[in-house]
């Protein structure tokens, strides 16, 4: 890679601050959900920001959005770029946002720098990455990429009852273009690590080759609602005490998969959820992640194994699965085209293996796929502690806009 290009690392870290406003909770987090006012706020403020940098901007109609800027040849495939502006309830202010606001620094350099590309360059805004208001994860890329139907897709309910098409609506960004369905010549997904390795290596850069795989699962265990003060010990069907004994499970099989395997129940709903009630019924959430798919189908069937023992009578429980994809391994040209942008920036890095899943691994389904890491602060992330140093931003980007442009096709130096 010859003539490097480097991005303004100070205008990408003010677009940052500017951004994380938008859903600001305390300790600097941020709570923006998808397709909330909070996301719809961001939507509008990246919308602009795109405008004003000359960009074209579509949404389909599951509320992606793509700031595209044109090519010298428009009618070649496109090279991609982008992530998720949706954060967990107590998320931080950079999951995601980050590789969204990178990508514009990104185009906003070349327009600065008059670098023109053979092929037209797209930011993507991906709805819903996180699955915290609408299961599963990665919706609307998994629709993207196929792997879901569009009708599946709006069909999700929050925890309200909404559907995600009424929330899309809602907010005025169900776009009238299709879902997918035309060729991406290569795609990148810039990121932060939301692990502590590359910060405890001291490494700027983390060239990722693969993601883990994930299943995710729902369950419900139903007993029934008792007085707290009249009913007998003996005499009660406590759901509660058929999930607690389910968590244990679940935590002793992610144990037995050590030191790659992951095991979580993030998610409960307890009925009635009164203090002088008997638990009727409780419904929760459970996933399983592991790089080996053979794994995965063990951690599964201990799970089913698990489920049949609190199964006893007293209390009903099932287990279904929602949502799995198996471990992913990205495209080795755009893991190149990485490789020697960080090797031209001259910058410590390592090859990785995403724990964390990521709109790119859907994305890797139907484009040439690969992801740019960079450190976050003892690896804290789905936590409003989450942080990163602005070098760190720069760098990621840097790597960003010159494996795009080496994709994209440069016209002219600059
Ligand atoms: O859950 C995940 O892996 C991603 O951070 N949404
Ligand atoms: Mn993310
Ligand atoms: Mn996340």
């Amino acid at each position: 890679m010859s003539n490097i290009t480097t991005v303004n690392g100070e205008r990408l870290w003010q677009t940052l601050q500017i951004m994380s406003g938008f859903g600001a909770i305390a300790k600097d987090g941020v709570c923006r959900l998808a397709l909330s006012e909070e996301d719809r706020l961001a939507r509008d403020c990246l919308k602009n920001w795109a405008l004003g940098a000359g960009c074209r901007v579509r949404v389909d109609r599951m509320g992606n959005m793509f700031l595209r800027r044109e090519g010298t040849r428009p009618e070649l495939p496109a090279v991609v770029t982008g992530s998720h502006m949706d954060s967990q309830p107590n998320g931080g202010r950079f999951d995601g946002v980050y590789g969204v606001l990178a990508g514009l620094e990104a185009l906003r350099t070349l327009n600065d720098t008059h670098i023109q590309t053979e092929r037209a360059i797209e930011v993507i805004n991906w709805t819903n990455e996180e699955g915290a208001r609408f299961a599963p994860a990665m919706i609307a890329s998994g629709v993207f990429a196929g792997v879901f139907d569009l009708q599946f897709g709006h069909s999700r309910r929050d925890q309200n009852g909404v559907t995600l098409l009424e929330a899309l609506r809602q907010i005025g960004y169900e776009g009238e273009h299709p879902v997918g369905g035309f060729p991406i010549h290569a795609a990148f997904e810039l990121h932060i690590e939301q692990g502590p390795i590359l910060e405890a290596e001291n490494r700027q850069i983390g060239i990722v080759t693969a993601a883990q795989g994930q299943r995710w699962f729902e369950a419900e265990i139903v007993g029934f609602s008792a007085h707290a003060g009249t009913t007998p010990m003996d005499k009660r069907r406590d759901a509660l005490l058929g999930f607690a004994r389910m968590v244990e499970e679940v935590n002793r099989i992610g144990r037995t998969f050590m030191p790659d395997g992951r095991a979580t129940v993030g998610m409960a709903q307890i009925s009635p959820n009164s203090r002088n009630v008997v638990p009727g019924r409780v419904f929760f959430s459970i996933e399983f992640r592991h790089p080996d798919e053979t794994v995965l189908e063990q951690m599964e069937c201990l799970l089913r194994e698990a489920i049949n023992i609190v199964n006893n009578g007293e209390l009903e429980a099932v287990v279904k699965r929602i949502f799995d994809y198996p471990p992913v391994k990205f495209d080795q040209s755009c893991i190149a085209s990485i490789r020697d942008a960080v090797k031209a920036l001259g910058y410590s890095h390592r090859d990785m293996v995403s724990g964390a899943g990521h709109d790119a691994c859907y994305l890797n389904e139907s484009a040439p796929t690969a992801m740019i890491f960079i450190p976050c602060v003892d690896g804290i992330s789905h936590n409003e502690d989450e942080n990163i140093h602005p070098h760190w931003a720069t760098a990621g980007a840097n790597v960003l806009i010159n494996a795009l442009l080496d994709k994209a096709g440069r016209v002219n130096a600059a």
